[in-house]
């Protein structure tokens, strides 16, 4: 019903968009089985005549926008409704396609009372061709139902606790127990778009290049839903000007004159150029345009060796950070504001890598990224992936997430790994099986990317995945999840410990997380875990030994995490995860100026 959404939507002369994001209307179903919505058929009527709403904004989660501590914790499918006309123009045969950037978790959608679409999975796009049940003349009504309920075979998993001890327990009572660290926010977090597409059409388009000393090669390949037009494809450079031609639904674009795609540093100006490939689609007998389509690119490649990650054929060492799409009252909503402060932060600090912690990031990020030279490590959401996880369903599943996030961000210069998971259990006997065909999915849905997942506490004589990754991610919390406070260890620990894999394996490494919970403005002299000070030593103590290994085989480092985020309650969770750099308002922890201080001049000397 839905399909692998492929191009991302964008004007043109002959597209247009229009974004239903805003002020909807909003209802939590609260009966005890969740399915009174269903029951009462809530899409057949407007969503007012059900029972008392609420105005919830699009995009956003929506469990801190109200004072409800049941809606906060809220388990179970929640109601969307907007109302909307649709120009007479758009009533003329073209393609009108309804498309939700994401939705977390499982969601159903209807148009005019009509299902048009189901999606199951939270951080990436889906969308239907939906011109058909438009209204001409009368507001259309489009309602959502949205479900957070994490299973053992969602991504990320998850599973539901019933207490039925009514002497302890108020009656229905259960808890949902998710296997990650970051709060289970839920609801339409990207925007919901209409775009038109002419009804002959370019529907994809897949661009890999590769240079030499004297040219660079630009291979695509287009999809078109026509039978008879035909294709022209224009490079056009970053000022616009056509510098390459072709025909043809694929081919190769040479150009002697190029600029790479290079990753950020501040010593360098000309990072992250980007061109575009534009895409014509004309009919073969009347010679017209028929649809335009532009895809910007950049070009570069990625390789590695057992020591070395190389981007366009020189080294590269990521000075990176784990991040999360979180924030105050707007959960993982996408919010522009704070994308544009985020990518500031990032570039006054000199990072130059993240990886999308522990899930796709939205487009919006995505497009930052390309532009501004950040290199991706672009992770899916297996996070937390423990032995009841590794069946068949939970696999074909997996494999599927794969393909569709390769479909949405295969062109995109800045994503140079995909991560498959985020520290599951990768010393099971059955993750070699499991993650040996999710890896080889993704390889087969793009060849021109390395692969990795992200190891947590584990030991490197027992692990089953490593062997189908082309680089191994660790992440270390040395003196903080084991001896707590003695800084004195970490030098030594992670030495050991990387070396380790490093020689078992002989492959690259990057160390993905190392961090200290920090509330800001706790303080103290000797230095104490939690204090302020207490992350300066502890981040420094960690550089004492990476600029030993980034000699030899480590080729990244990724301070855990760039801003506070929020997690469920726990007791060593004082109101979210406190690992930040950065608070939750995205202001400095004198650890940032730690970090800038050696992400600037080490990021010089590259
Ligand atoms: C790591 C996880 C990350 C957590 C972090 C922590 O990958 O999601 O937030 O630990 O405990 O193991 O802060």
């Amino acid at each position: 019903q839905w399909c692998e959404c492929l191009l991302q939507p964008k004007e043109s002369e002959h597209r247009e968009i229009k974004d239903l994001s805003g002020m909807w209307k909003f209802r939590a179903d609260y009966s005890p089985s969740r399915d009174k919505g269903f029951q009462e058929k809530w899409y057949q009527s407007p969503l007012s005549q059900t029972g008392e709403i609420i105005p919830m904004p699009v995009p956003s989660s929506y469990n801190d926008i109200t004072a409800d501590g049941a809606l906060r914790d809220f388990v179970g499918w929640v109601w969307y409704e907007t109302d909307f006309y649709v120009s007479k123009d758009w009533f003329d045969g073209r393609n009108i396609f309804l498309r939700f950037g994401s939705a977390h978790y499982n969601t159903i959608v209807w148009v005019n009372t009509v299902e048009v679409m189901r999606h199951s999975g939270g951080h990436l796009p889906f969308e239907a061709e939906v011109s058909k049940y438009f209204l001409h003349g009368a507001t259309n009504r489009l309602t959502v139902a949205v479900n957070n309920t994490l299973t053992p075979t969602t991504l990320p998993p998850g599973t539901i606790t019933y207490k039925n001890d009514t002497s302890r327990y108020p009656e229905g009572y259960f808890t949902q127990n998710i296997q990650m660290d970051f709060f289970n926010y839920a609801g339409i977090h990207r925007p919901v778009l209409l775009y038109t597409t002419p009804s002959q059409y370019i529907s994809d388009v897949t661009i890999v290049t590769r240079f030499n000393e004297t040219a660079a090669y630009i291979h695509y390949n287009v999809e078109a839903q026509s039978t008879s037009a035909v294709v022209v494809t224009r490079v056009l450079n970053a000022d616009g000007k056509a510098v390459g031609f072709e025909k043809g639904l694929s081919g190769v674009i040479v150009l002697t004159n190029y600029s790479l795609w290079w990753p950020y540093t501040m010593s360098n100006t000309t990072y992250a150029y980007l061109y575009t490939l534009e895409l014509t689609l004309i009919s073969s007998s009347e010679g017209s345009v028929i649809d335009i389509y532009r895809q910007p690119f950049g070009i570069r490649t990625v390789n590695v060796t057992n020591k070395q990650l190389l981007i366009n054929n020189k080294p590269f060492y990521c000075l990176g950070l784990g991040r999360h799409e979180d924030s105050d009252i707007r959960g993982k909503g996408v919010d522009l504001p704070l994308i544009a402060r985020d990518y500031s932060l990032m570039r006054w600090l000199g990072a130059n890598c993240f990886r999308t912690s522990h899930y796709p990031y939205a487009e919006e990020i995505m497009d930052e990224a390309d532009r501004f030279g950040f290199v991706v490590i672009d992770e899916c959401p297996g996070v937390g992936i423990k032995s009841n996880n590794l069946g068949n369903v939970s696999l074909e599943h997996h494999k599927s997430v794969m393909r569709e996030l390769v479909a949405r961000d295969k062109n995109r210069p800045s994503v140079v790994m995909w991560s498959v998971a985020n520290e599951p259990v990768s010393a099971d006997t059955n993750a070699g099986p499991y993650f040996k065909e999710v890896i080889s999915t993704t390889r087969q849905a793009d060849s021109t990317r390395l692969v990795t997942f992200v190891i947590g506490p584990s030991d490197y004589w027992k692990d089953q995945v490593v062997p189908y990754v082309d680089i191994i991610c660790v992440n270390h919390y040395y003196a903080w999840y084991s001896d707590m406070g003695h800084i004195e260890v970490i030098g030594l620990q992670i030495k050991q410990d990387l070396d380790m894999w490093h020689k078992t394996f002989n492959k690259s490494v990057i160390l993905s997380e190392y961090g200290a919970d920090t509330i800001s403005g706790f303080h103290s002299l000797p230095t104490t875990s939690f204090t302020e000070d207490f992350q300066v030593d502890y981040l420094k103590a960690h550089h004492t030994v990476f600029d030993v290994l980034r000699n030899d085989y480590l080729v990244g480092e990724m301070v855990w995490n760039f801003a506070d985020f929020m997690t469920v309650q726990g007791v060593n969770r004082p109101y979210g995860n406190h690992k930040g750099i950065f608070t939750r308002q995205r202001q400095p922890k004198p650890a940032a100026f730690t970090i800038r201080n050696r992400y600037v001049s080490l990021g010089t000397q590259h």
